[in-house]
């Protein structure tokens, strides 16, 4: 077979690399960064790399596998055909749609739906057709909190700011650290060549983080923070604009509720009053405000650090107040919203606005948001009795048993389950309990464009790459299109292209809808003018055609279209990002809303904090390694080969106080749960905060993970409260968690 080589953008995190990967004899023989990849210019992390390792793991599923064994834990799993396998989850998922108590069902979707076509196209079909409220994903143990804060300031929760990078001179990032994770709600392909930019141009970057990180010691400064303390510190900055008459609103201005109202809130914030609280000297914030004051392009950026904690949402607000209030909103070097080529731009005016609370989950009364109930409750739904108490569960992309808190309690929920099916490639800790597990095919046999980090990056981009090699199985789109069919009570032997047509005409008639110079023109001409073959493909071609630079089917001639993404295999750049205010906005006032009644009532709690007892103890943070990839890809010898990653950080004073050296065995515990892990000793923590990393504990009976299950690490969720919430957003607090440590 001849040599090929394939363009393609790497699905596994948020910086969608562009990628050239070598295929010989039908194997990928090498995978390197692509040098014309109009976004990333050739970078490439060791993850990218081992994409054909992850091709090629005899571990993932390629066919589905039925539990015949009650017991999850004694390896009872039998393979079968996908006709086989259809029909078992019809036999079990009926009787439960049957029982007239949708929530009886309940969905969990993960992280890697946000990178798949599929999983984002036909995810929400399905979860409709089920028809339960009680739905969950991994956005409510991470980014939900400036979600909410986006929602609850734009009037969308898809109106996510980022820092414009490549603009920029002056960045404050606070909980991120991109040397290791290549950055998150911003993407931006070589994030770090991207931050040693700002320096070569003559500007500055300031790390907020417990931890000296390798991103910290890039930095030009590092503060080291107490952690959950972020909101705290950010309303010291916003103090010291407002005291000092350096708020700045350009032409917000006119655009902008709600400044007094935090001007008055933010009097309490003394940057001397938060100092003790928060570790960051009151002059040091001080400094800090002015220079991002003075500095024309400046920007703000907060992640995951800031919204996984008690007050994320805060937090999460508190980053666009402060680039708001100092001027640095929808401009050129500030925090700027993309125009991804799926996209309309709106018509300017109010919107619908955003609420939280539409509805509360049935045992602790939390509200909904965005149509889902917090993760961390999963289980609390599972385990507790009554009507609407969850009998069958779907999973699609998601280990909840190692990604969400008091993991343990929700393992016990999940081998309750009368129903429980898994779309994933792997059998781990959570699809164990599965009774079928449904493998969809490998990242290298779909197409790909990203619908969700377009909407997040800081360039405006739109690549397409095909597969690389035909599917073995079923697309993931199909599996889920017959998850619909068996949800609305078709026999499992249904041929899913009637969903395919069904979400393809839907597409084309909103469209029409939304494109005035398409009226009149009949779906069945629209239909037949696509040229992409695979239903999700056209979906994206429809959307492409009808969006910002699209042409429009026809009705705007040069403009954008699926022929030319598919002849421009190293993406299409459309240039840098632009301002979008105030057609973006969404809100019933048809302002920038800075002061919404669930902020300024939220205001008052982080009032309570700075008065209320400052806790003793050691705090847990997490932590990423740049060749890790939240819980599933510890099973890629080339990712996992080399030292531990699975270890407690601690500081050494605060280790010597508790009689603890270096690689001592340690119990690291708290009320939720235990564990014990190898210590490490480093001044590159802070005092009184130990680090460990997430995703880890691969030690599960029943799983199949060889490689990962040789050293499986510790589950750190084994320490997180399922209780200890953001109340606005329902994120789980992940960092910051009080734990006690001793010599095991
Ligand atoms: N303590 C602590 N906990 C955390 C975090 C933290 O910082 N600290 N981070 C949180 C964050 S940010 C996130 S995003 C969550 C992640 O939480 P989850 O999304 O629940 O977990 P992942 O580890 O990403 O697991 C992804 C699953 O998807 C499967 N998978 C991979 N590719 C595909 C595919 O193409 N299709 C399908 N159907 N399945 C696929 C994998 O086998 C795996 O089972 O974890 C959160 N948990
Ligand atoms: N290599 C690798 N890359 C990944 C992932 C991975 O698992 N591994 N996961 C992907 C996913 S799903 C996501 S969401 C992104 C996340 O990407 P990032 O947001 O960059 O996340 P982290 O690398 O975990 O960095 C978070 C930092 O917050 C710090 N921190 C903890 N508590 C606090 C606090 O209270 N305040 C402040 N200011 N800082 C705090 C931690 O010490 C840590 O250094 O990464 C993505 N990329
Ligand atoms: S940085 Fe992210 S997108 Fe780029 S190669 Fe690595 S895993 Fe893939
Ligand atoms: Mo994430």
């Amino acid at each position: 077979m001849p040599t090929t080589n394939h363009a393609r953008t790497c699905p596994l995190c948020e910086a969608a690399c562009g990628l050239k990967l070598r295929v010989e004899d039908g194997r990928v023989a090498g995978v390197r960064g692509d040098a014309e990849d109009v976004f990333s210019r050739g970078f490439i992390c060791p993850k990218g790399a081992s994409l054909g390792a992850l091709h090629d793991d005899p571990d993932r599923l390629r066919t589905p596998i039925v539990r015949r064994a009650q017991d999850p834990d004694t390896n009872s799993w039998e393979e079968v055909t996908w006709e086989e396998a259809f029909a078992e989850v019809e036999r079990r998922l009926t009787p439960v749609l049957q029982s007239e108590d949708r929530n009886a069902i309940g969905v969990y979707s993960g992280n890697p739906n946000v990178h798949n076509l599929d999983g984002l196209l036909y995810g929400r079909e399905m979860r409709r057709a089920l028809g339960t409220e009680n739905i969950f994903s991994a956005s409510t143990v991470d980014q939900m909190p400036k979600e909410v804060a986006s929602g609850l300031l734009f009037g969308s929760t898809g109106s996510i700011a980022v820092p414009d990078l490549d603009r920029t001179d002056f960045l404050i990032m606070l909980g991120a650290n991109p040397w290791e994770s290549n950055g998150s709600m911003c993407t931006a392909p070589d994030f770090p060549g991207r931050l040693k930019n700002i320096q070569g141009r003559g500007g500055r970057f300031v790390v907020v983080d417990p931890r000296r990180t390798r991103t910290a010691e890039h930095a030009d400064e590092h503060l080291a923070i107490v952690p959950g303390t972020d909101a705290l510190w950010l309303m010291a900055m916003i103090h010291v604009l407002f005291d000092e008459d350096r708020v700045q609103l350009g032409k917000l201005a006119s655009l902008t509720v709600g400044v007094e109202t935090i001007g008055q809130r933010s009097e309490a914030y003394a940057p001397e009053v938060v100092a003790p609280i928060t570790g960051i000297a009151a002059d040091t914030t001080r400094r800090l405000a002015r220079e991002l004051a003075a500095t024309p392009r400046a920007v703000v950026y907060g992640r995951i650090g800031t919204h996984t904690t008690e007050f994320g949402t805060l937090a999460a607000w508190a980053v666009d107040a402060l680039n708001l209030l100092s001027g640095h909103l929808d401009v050129p070097g500030g925090a700027m919203w993309p125009l991804p080529a799926h996209r309309r731009p709106r018509v300017a005016g109010p919107g619908r606005g955003f609420t939280i609370g539409r509805r509360h989950s049935r045992v602790m009364g939390y509200p909904e948001v965005r149509g889902e109930y917090p993760a961390a409750t999963l289980a609390d739904e599972i385990l507790t009795d009554g009507p609407g108490r969850i009998r069958a569960l779907l999973t699609v992309a998601g280990n909840p048993v190692l990604s969400t808190p008091d993991g343990a309690r929700l393992a016990r929920g999940l081998r309750t389950l009368c129903c429980m099916i898994s779309v994933d490639p792997y059998l781990n800790e959570t699809t164990r309990f599965a009774h079928v597990i449904l493998p969809p095919p490998s990242p290298l046999e779909r197409s790909h464009y990203d619908l969700a980090l377009y909407g997040l990056s800081v360039r405006n981009v739109a690549k397409w790459s095909a597969p690389v090699f035909r599917q073995a199985g079923p697309s993931e789109a199909d599996i889920l299109a017959r998850l619909t069919l068996i949800a609305r009570g078709q026999p499992a032997s249904t041929d899913p292209t009637v969903v395919h047509h069904a979400l393809v005409n839907g597409a084309l008639a909103r469209c029409q809808r939304q494109n005035a110079a398409l009226a009149g023109r009949p779906i069945e001409e629209l239909s037949a003018s696509l040229v992409a073959e695979r239903p999700v493909d056209r979906l994206v071609e429809i959307l492409v055609r009808g969006g910002a630079y699209g042409d429009g089917f026809g009705s705007r001639p040069g403009g954008l279209t699926f022929e030319q993404l598919r002849d421009t295999p190293e993406g299409i750049d459309l240039g840098p990002l632009m301002p979008r205010l105030p057609d973006l906005l969404e809100t019933r006032s048809g302002h920038v809303e800075l002061a919404p009644q669930p902020i300024v009532e939220d205001l008052a709690r982080l009032g309570q904090r700075l008065s209320g007892p400052q806790g003793a103890g050691l705090l847990l943070v997490g932590r990423r390694d740049l060749r890790s990839n939240n819980s599933w890809m510890h099973n890629l010898r080339p990712l996992v080969k080399g030292p531990e990653r699975c270890f407690l950080q601690m500081h050494p004073e605060d280790a010597s106080e508790l009689g603890i050296e270096a690689g001592h065995e340690v119990r690291v515990a708290n009320a939720t749960g235990s564990v014990t892990v190898t210590v490490q000793l480093t001044d590159l923590i802070m005092r009184g905060v130990v680090s460990l990393p997430h995703g880890w504990g691969h030690n599960a009976p029943g799983s199949r993970l060889s490689v990962a299950a040789e050293r499986p690490g510790v589950n750190s969720n084994s320490l997180t409260p399922s209780t200890r919430l953001d109340p606005l957003s329902g994120n789980a607090t992940l960092n910051g968690i009080p734990v006690q440590i001793s010599r095991a």
